[in-house]
């Protein structure tokens, strides 16, 4: 917010410009400045774990930070000489952030990078994430590696073995949650959206310098298969189970990981939650396979049991010690939203990996996807009360409500005439009164 100038101002006398609220923003940046930089003074003293020669840029008009940790006790200088092993580039702001324990460094130091390519740590990236743990109040340890041979989830058609399985590993596979002829449906109606989208220049994609893999997004738009999709009893089965009767949508996407890939960076699916929160899961991710899944084809890597505890890999691009979670087409991939994972690599020569993933979070957590401004209109109108609530549709807990109407179990929909000014003491009946008591109240139906 402290980044985006005010807006116009409407009102004459409603100027807030001259009012003087704490310091300018110029001396605010000096300030978080000089307090990114006593942190990492108090901290450098746990900088010879890095064993390296570090520069972190703090801003192009702020001198460089040089940490020397290659021996003996790690030292500030002002300049280097030698190529330094790792150059962080990052805003003042995250290093307080990080110091506080409110930003999780494997999100700060690379949310940036998504608009601002050169904020990209250079180098060896595994010392930069380490540098920003050091400044945290509680670094993470490694998670466990797997190991071949180590008892790991399998699909199961057992319910109880899957909830076990992802109590005690962060997921479990359900083995024949779709039928063969299910399968083929929904692939041929996946493939043959990828391809419009590629025909029609707008295809999501990703996975490297060829960008093969393809996402596909806000499927509830994209065909009725995928919103029968939604009355899969998988889902009654295990998303109240562990988020609760209220849990929504947050996206529901596609993707398809191709051959010759570039493996996506390791993450949880809570990443964007800040801040980080290790002790509540806030999401289940049901990814529903419509091709065999296999370690060859991309099939999604895991740390096993990574879900617990203050646990985060050093390196984000390094998949050693993941297991892909293996399973038949037709299987379901249930996992939760601490684990550890990312697409794998696609070491076939040919053929896809086709997944759809329908990820549920707690209901009050902002939903990834929009659908209240993305859902098209045809859609919605057929959407049942079912399809509503996972959307996002319906009031839970005191939230979602429109114009203050939030009792629970309310389905909302848009508000023809919202109520606005009704300063003229003429006023005595507004004209849009019976829409909003229709659209809003139990009575209506
Ligand atoms: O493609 C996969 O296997 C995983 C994708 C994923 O982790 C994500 O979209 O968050
Ligand atoms: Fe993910």
């Amino acid at each position: 917010m402290a980044e985006i100038p005010p807006g116009p101002t409407f009102t004459k006398g409603l100027d807030f410009s001259s009012n003087k609220i704490g310091n300018n923003g110029a001396s605010k940046a000096d300030l978080a400045y000089e307090h990114a930089v006593s942190i990492i003074k108090e901290k450098l003293s746990l900088m010879i774990e890095l064993r390296a020669l570090l520069t972190v840029n703090l801003g192009d008009e702020r001198p460089l930070i040089v940490i020397d940790a290659r021996s003996g006790d790690a030292k500030l200088m002002d300049h280097v000489d030698d190529e330094p092993d790792t150059k962080v580039t990052i805003k003042p702001e995250y290093i307080i952030q990080f110091y506080e324990g409110k930003l999780e460094p494997r999100y700060g130091l690379f949310k940036d990078a998504f608009f601002h390519e050169a904020s990209l740590p250079q180098g060896r990236i595994p010392l930069a994430t380490k540098f920003a743990d050091l400044l945290t109040p509680s670094p993470p340890s490694p998670p466990r590696s797997y190991q071949p041979g180590m008892r790991v989830p399998r699909p199961t058609a057992d319910l109880e073995e899957v909830k076990r399985n992802l109590r005690e590993f962060g997921y479990g596979l359900v083995a024949n949650a779709l039928t063969p002829s299910q399968v083929a449906l929904l692939r041929s109606a996946l493939s043959q959206q990828a391809a419009g989208e590629v025909r029609a220049g707008i295809a999501a994609r990703d996975g490297g310098p060829h960008a093969p893999n393809q996402r596909v997004w806000t499927l509830v738009n994209k065909g009725d298969e995928f919103v029968d999709f939604l009355n899969h009893p998988l889902l009654d089965e295990v998303v109240p189970w562990f988020l609760g009767e209220h849990a929504i949508l947050t996206s529901y996407t596609a993707k398809i990981a191709r051959p010759g890939n570039v493996p996506m960076q390791l993450h949880t699916d809570q990443v964007a939650i800040q801040p980080p929160q290790r002790g509540l899961a806030y999401g289940l991710n049901v990814m529903w396979y419509l091709a065999d899944v296999t370690e060859r084809n991309g099939g999604t890597r895991v740390f096993p049991g990574s879900h617990v505890g203050q646990v985060a890999p050093a390196d984000l691009f390094d998949l050693d010690g993941t297991v892909a979670a293996e399973a038949p087409a037709g299987s379901a991939l249930v996992f939760e939203s601490r684990l550890w994972h990312a697409t794998g690599p696609n070491r076939e020569t040919e053929g896809e990996r086709p997944v759809v993933m329908m990820f549920f979070m707690r209901s009050f957590v902002r939903q990834q996807e929009n659908n209240f401004l993305s859902l098209r209109p045809e859609v919605e109108a057929k959407l049942s009360d079912r399809a509503k609530r996972m959307l996002g549709f319906c009031t839970t807990g005191a939230l979602g409500g429109v114009e203050g109407e939030v009792r629970e179990g309310i389905y909302v929909k848009r508000v023809e005439n919202p109520v606005g000014p009704l300063r003229d003491a003429e006023t005595v009946w507004w004209e849009g009164a019976s829409d909003l008591l229709c659209t809003t109240s139990w009575a209506c139906g």
